[in-house]
């Protein structure tokens, strides 16, 4: 299995079919995407989101593209309006959206159209518990995320809570295509640990796509 996680180029996970690791694939044009996070991030910043439950999330998040994910005590859904200024989330990039597409017609999935990024920042503590991506209209689409910055433990359990799940270390530059069968499947990141990176600094940023609407 170490060898896997170790190849250079992208592989499948055996373990999850429908998951494409691509290791290093954004390293390159990491400085780009982090530039242009900055150009989104002056119109829609960070912020921590309420839960269902009324818990504040450890993650910050924010969002770019035609649709953007919330949270709030109604519940989670995606809306064409950052609700913290009350206009339509900043337009995705178009260095994200090459970047998104690049990665799944290499994992296999050609014309994927995204119209929904969210971005997440794990600063050290910061943790997501297990749960399932299922606000997306049509399960058909894969998710494509993208790792920067600090690296974190990726959890990846089954359909069920309960499934055991296991650990994958996600590195700066590693995307994930997250399809097929895979797209159901429990998933979280173990709390980040402490640590500096040159790009990002004491976090880890993660882009994921979807195609939501
Ligand atoms: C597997 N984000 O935003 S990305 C999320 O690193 C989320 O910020 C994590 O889970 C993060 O919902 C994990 C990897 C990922 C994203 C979506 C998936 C894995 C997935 C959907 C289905 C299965
Ligand atoms: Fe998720």
């Amino acid at each position: 299995m170490r060898d896997l996680f170790e190849a250079e180029e992208g592989l499948s996970l055996p373990i999850v079919p429908g998951a494409v690791l691509l290791r290093a694939f954004a390293c390159d044009r990491a400085p780009q995407l982090l530039g242009d996070l900055e150009a989104v991030l002056a119109s829609s910043p960070w912020r921590h989101m309420t839960t269902p439950g009324g818990f504040l999330m450890s993650v910050a998040m924010t969002n770019c593209g035609a649709l953007g994910w919330v949270s709030d005590r109604t519940g989670y859904r995606y809306d064409r309006i950052d609700p913290a200024n009350g206009e339509p989330w900043p337009a995705m990039p178009e260095s994200f959206r090459a970047l998104a597409r690049g990665a799944s017609a290499a994992a296999g999935f050609e014309e994927f159209e995204p119209d929904a990024c969210l971005v997440n920042r794990y600063e050290p503590g910061a943790r997501l518990s297990l749960h399932q991506d299922r606000d997306e209209r049509d399960h058909a689409h894969p998710i494509v995320s993208v790792s920067l910055g600090l690296p974190a433990v990726f959890l990846f359990g089954g359909l069920q809570r309960a499934d055991k799940s296991k650990r994958l270390p996600l590195a700066h530059g590693d995307v994930v295509v997250w399809g097929g069968p895979a797209r159901l499947n429990h998933h979280g990141i173990l709390p980040l640990k402490e640590g500096e990176h040159p790009l990002t600094g004491r976090c880890r940023i993660n882009l994921t796509f979807r195609k939501a609407g």
